[in-house]
């Protein structure tokens, strides 16, 4: 077991053994009763999804103990992310391009479709990939602070996070187009109204409402919840593998241009526009 695991467990006393394995210390992991709140942990970097916190989710939703029954997912700071860490894009190859956007779609997918339903609590910038994670979790609570943008138009590259095929489910596929085409920015209540979250609460209390929905969950038979996440979206709109394919794809060659490199490093060099609220 890693030093940064112990460093976890010791944070969060009270885990049963292998709760937490090899969690980075960009992740905390708590266990509430039967409830467990998963914190992106990386507030300096406005919690910016590398590719070690990307890898220690997909560990943690693989490795979920049996008497947990729903998880919470939130982020520290003023920001619940701003996405793909953009330090890491900036030298990839297409064949490295498609296996980065294909290894978010297989961490992704465990949220999804793990164990247990996922309520994640969002706050201050959801955008870009930190948008593809929020699309993963079952139950969306937005505080009054959040604000929601597709900024991938804006540094010259695509979605690679699964949002082709989750977004489109909320918003329908001509809200996101043209959020990505206009690096439009939804705040929490329109967000609410257009279908990004399914509740909004007022800044300081998402945490709460977090775990009171998830204790609700909880309690509801572990068939029906399975049936709930995995059978129903699989019902009702067949298997999307094909648009992950597509968007991996999309993803490694927006990713390989030219543009795309001179704009992260735009930012990157502090001369790229941030994702401020519109
Ligand atoms: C980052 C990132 C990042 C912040 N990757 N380092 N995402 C974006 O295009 C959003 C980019 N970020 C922003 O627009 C702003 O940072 C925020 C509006 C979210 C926050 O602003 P602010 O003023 O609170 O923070 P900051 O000063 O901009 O950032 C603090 C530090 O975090 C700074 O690093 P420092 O070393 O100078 O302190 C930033 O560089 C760093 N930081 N965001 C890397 N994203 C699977 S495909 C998904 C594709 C995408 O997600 S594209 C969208 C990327």
């Amino acid at each position: 077991m890693s030093k940064m695991s112990k460093k976890a467990k010791r944070l969060a006393p009270g885990f049963a053994p292998d709760f937490a394995p090899d969690l980075p210390a960009s992740l905390a992991v708590e266990q509430r009763g039967n409830i467990a709140v998963v914190t992106l942990k990386r507030p300096h970097k406005r919690n910016a999804l590398d590719d070690t916190t990307v890898l220690g989710l997909q560990s943690f939703f693989v490795a979920l103990l049996k008497d947990i029954k729903a998880v919470v997912l939130n982020g520290e700071g003023e920001h619940f992310s701003a996405g793909l860490d953009l330090t890491e894009l900036t030298e990839r190859n297409t064949a490295e391009g498609v296996e980065h956007s294909a290894s978010w779609h297989r961490a992704f997918q465990h949220i999804e479709f793990g164990r247990v339903p996922v309520v994640a609590v969002l706050h201050g910038a959801v955008v870009g990939g930190g948008l593809e994670l929020a699309a993963a979790a079952h139950v969306r609570i937005a505080e009054r602070s959040t604000y929601y943008a597709l900024p991938e138009g804006s540094r010259g590259i695509y979605v690679g996070g699964g949002a082709s095929v989750r977004l489109p489910r909320l918003i329908g596929v001509s809200r996101m187009q043209e959020m990505m085409l206009t690096g439009r920015t939804y705040n929490a209540e329109e967000g609410y109204s257009i279908g990004l979250s399914h509740y909004v609460v007022e800044d300081g209390e998402g945490l709460a409402k977090g775990i009171a929905l998830a204790k609700r969950i909880a309690e509801n038979a572990p068939m029906t919840n399975f049936a709930i996440v995995h059978a129903l979206p699989r019902i009702a709109e067949g298997d999307p593998a094909a648009g992950y394919l597509a968007e991996s794809l999309m993803a490694a060659i927006a990713q390989g241009s030219d543009e795309a490199k001179a704009r992260l490093k735009d930012f990157l060099e502090k001369r790229g526009k941030k994702v401020l609220r519109g």
